[in-house]
């Protein structure tokens, strides 16, 4: 069955593989199933057509057959469920790598998306230099804790996992900040996500989007 997806037809990152829809082309790619893009703009993301689709009017939405998602937690959980490569066997590992899936988008992701709202959307209001040093002091504590717990493990939980796409994938939200630089070990597992063959493609194809040359190699 065909799977759908949508994408920003022009990402306001200019192809850096920040957008959402990256993480759901990435665990398409780690599991091996071909996948159309429909580009939406942002006018059309807030029309009735798309906000059947996803109710927040956002990117990425899902489409197999009758089934419509959103949410890259819920697409991602869907795909790992599905096939094969994204959820280990056993049980009890399963279930902790869907909780680092959780703590991601929950837990590590919820400050980092703050100081993208304290600098880009309320970057013009008089709080700022007071509320940014409070926000990048809550992220820095959450990736104290997260590279406590890393270690010097590859992944979060023995092989890599749908946890780590999304844990690596929440992450590279912060590049531009240049806070990951102060955190090395975290630093190193973020690049080994992005060494990933399936991530490589995946970031080829959305960078295409912007280039408008097909992906190379
Ligand atoms: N929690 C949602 C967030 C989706 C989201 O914020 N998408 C962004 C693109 S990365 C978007 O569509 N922004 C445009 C808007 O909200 O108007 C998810 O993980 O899918």
């Amino acid at each position: 069955m065909t799977i759908t997806i949508t994408a920003f037809e022009r990402s306001p990152d200019g192809g850096k593989g920040l957008a959402r829809d990256m993480r759901v082309r990435w665990a398409l790619e780690e599991v091996g199933q071909p996948y159309q893009v429909r580009l939406v703009s942002f006018r059309a993301m807030k029309e009735p057509a798309h906000r059947s689709l996803h109710p927040f009017g956002q990117i990425p939405t899902y489409e197999e057959g009758d089934l419509v998602l959103f949410e890259t937690g819920a697409i991602v959980f869907h795909l790992a469920e599905r096939h094969a490569g994204l959820l280990p066997d056993d049980a009890n590992a399963r279930a902790r790598a869907i909780t680092w899936m959780f703590a991601a988008i929950n837990t590590v992701e919820p400050p980092i998306l703050e100081l993208v709202t304290a600098k880009l959307i309320e970057g013009d209001k008089p709080w700022r230099a007071e509320r940014l040093p409070l926000v990048e002091g809550r992220i820095r504590d959450r990736l104290n804790q997260l590279s406590d717990r890393l270690g010097n493990a590859d992944w979060l939980d023995g092989a890599f996992s749908a946890g780590d796409l999304m844990m690596v994938s929440v992450l590279l939200r912060l590049r531009p900040s240049g806070i990951l630089d102060g955190h090395p070990s975290l630093a190193a597992y973020v690049a080994r996500g992005e060494a990933r063959p399936a991530y490589q493609r995946a970031f080829a194809a959305q960078l295409a989007v912007c280039t408008g040359k097909p992906p190379t190699g």
